[in-house]
C-alpha cells in the first residue's frame, strides 16, 4: 500500500508541470469556512462525516488504531517528535489537515471543506463557544473523574490511541480552561502577522495562538502526541493554517518559498516543566492562569504531558535524517509523510494552498 503511494508520488512529481510562476493547477479552490458561519445543515454534514470516519475500519495497519479516525490520531502520535517546535510544524500540520479533509470527502461522502474554529471570537470564553453546542457542535466540557465529554455527538466514542503514546481504550476528555483560552485573543494573532521572517512568524504562531487552542480545551487536546483524538483538533489546526496563509499572503512572492528552522531539538508548547508559561510567549492575559487546574503534578499529570523517555529530542544531535533535507535544517525538499493516507509530498508542494497539490481557500 505504502509503496503504491510512494510510486504514485514519484510519478506525479515527474509528470507535474513545472510551476515557474505560471497559473497553478488549482482552478476552483474549495472553501474552508469558519464554524461560526456554517449553516445548521453544513454543521451536521461535517459532524456526520467525522462520525463516519469513526465508524470505518482502520486500513493503514498502524498499531492500536481501530478506525480511520484513530489512524489519523496515530499518524500524529508517530510523527510528534519531528513536527513540533521545528521548521516543519506549520507545513506538516497543513498537509495533515489536508489528509483528514481528503478522507472525509473521499471515504465519507462529505461535500464540504474542512471548517475552522475562529478562536479569537471565543478567546477567554471557550466554555461558551458555539462549537461546544451539544446539538449542533462537538459537545461540551468533560465531567467526572476522567473528564469525559458528557454530551454531543462524540460522547460515546471509545478512542484506542493515547493518552500520549499509549494504546488504551478511553473517552474523549476535556477540561476547558477559559483563562488559558485568553491566549487566543486577536492581539496575539496580530502580533504574529507583524513578524517579518518565517522563523519569527512560525515561533510566534506555534506559541500563541496555537498553544492556547490546545490548553483552552485541555484534556486530550493538551497532549502533544494524542491531541487529534478530540475532533476539535482539526478545526483548531485549520484555524492555525489560515493564520499562516494570511501571513504568507502579505508577501506571497517571497513567502511561498520561505521556510527554515531546525528539524529536531525544539520544544512544543511554551510551558515549562513546572507548568508555568515560558517568558517570551506570555502575551495576552494568560500569565496568571493555571494551565493544569486540579493537577498539582503539572505537565506530567493525567491530562497533561505524558512522561516520555527520550523526548524532547536532543539539542545537539545526533539528528534523525529527514528525507529531502541535507542536515538538521528544514528546507523546501523536506518530505512530509502522512503514513500513506495521501501520497508523500515535500514542503515545497504545500507552501501554496492554491497550487498543484492543495486547492482550497479560507473565507
Ligand atoms: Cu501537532
Amino acid at each position: 500500500m505504502r509503496w503504491t503511494w510512494i510510486l504514485f508520488a514519484i510519478i506525479t512529481a515527474d509528470a507535474a508541470p513545472v510551476n515557474n510562476g505560471e497559473q497553478a493547477a488549482c482552478k476552483s479552490p474549495i472553501q474552508r469556512k469558519a464554524w461560526h458561519n456554517l449553516t445548521k445543515e453544513e454543521k451536521k454534514s461535517y459532524i456526520d462525516a467525522e462520525k463516519c470516519l469513526m465508524s470505518l475500519p482502520a486500513k493503514l495497519g498502524l498499531t492500536g488504531a481501530r478506525t480511520r479516525f484513530d489512524e489519523f490520531q496515530k499518524i500524529h502520535v508517530l510523527h510528534t517528535p519531528l513536527i513540533h517546535g521545528v521548521g516543519a510544524f506549520l507545513p506538516y500540520h497543513r498537509y495533515y489537515i489536508q489528509a483528514h479533509e481528503t478522507a472525509l470527502r473521499t471515504e465519507c461522502h462529505y461535500a464540504g471543506a474542512q471548517p475552522y474554529w475562529d478562536e479569537a471570537r471565543d478567546a477567554g470564553n471557550f466554555s461558551k463557544s458555539i462549537l461546544l453546542d451539544p446539538e449542533t457542535g462537538f459537545g461540551g466540557d468533560g465531567v467526572g473523574p476522567n473528564k469525559c465529554i458528557a454530551d454531543g455527538p462524540f460522547k460515546d466514542y471509545v478512542n484506542s490511541i493515547g493518552p500520549g503514546e499509549n494504546i488504551t481504550d478511553h473517552c474523549i476528555d476535556r477540561q476547558i480552561n477559559d483563562c488559558m483560552s485568553e491566549g487566543a485573543a486577536q492581539q496575539n494573532v496580530d502580533a504574529c502577522m507583524k513578524m517579518k521572517t518565517f522563523e519569527s512568524a512560525w515561533n510566534c504562531m506555534e506559541a500563541m495562538p496555537h498553544s492556547s487552542g490546545h490548553s483552552g480545551i485541555n484534556g486530550q487536546m493538551m497532549n502533544v502526541f494524542s491531541s487529534p483524538g478530540d475532533p476539535l483538533f482539526y478545526l483548531h489546526h485549520a484555524y492555525l493554517d489560515r493564520i499562516w496563509w494570511q501571513w504568507q499572503s502579505k508577501n506571497l512572492s517571497s513567502r511561498l518559498t520561505e521556510v527554515t528552522g531546525r528539524n529536531q531539538g525544539g520544544f512544543f508548547f511554551p510551558v515549562s516543566s513546572n507548568g508555568t508559561i515560558l517568558g517570551p510567549f506570555s502575551r495576552g492575559d494568560i500569565s496568571g492562569c493555571d494551565p493544569f487546574p486540579g493537577f498539582p503534578g503539572g505537565p506530567g499529570g493525567p491530562g497533561g504531558f505524558p512522561g516520555f523517555p527520550g523526548f524532547p529530542p536532543p539539542q545537539n544531535g545526533p539528528w534523525v535524517k529527514i528525507d529531502g533535507d541535507p542536515a538538521n535544517i528544514t528546507t523546501l525538499g523536506h518530505v512530509i509523510n502522512v503514513e500513506g493516507s495521501i501520497p508523500n509530498v515535500t514542503i515545497k508542494d504545500v507552501m501554496n494552498i492554491q497550487g498543484d497539490v492543495l486547492c482550497y481557500e479560507y473565507i
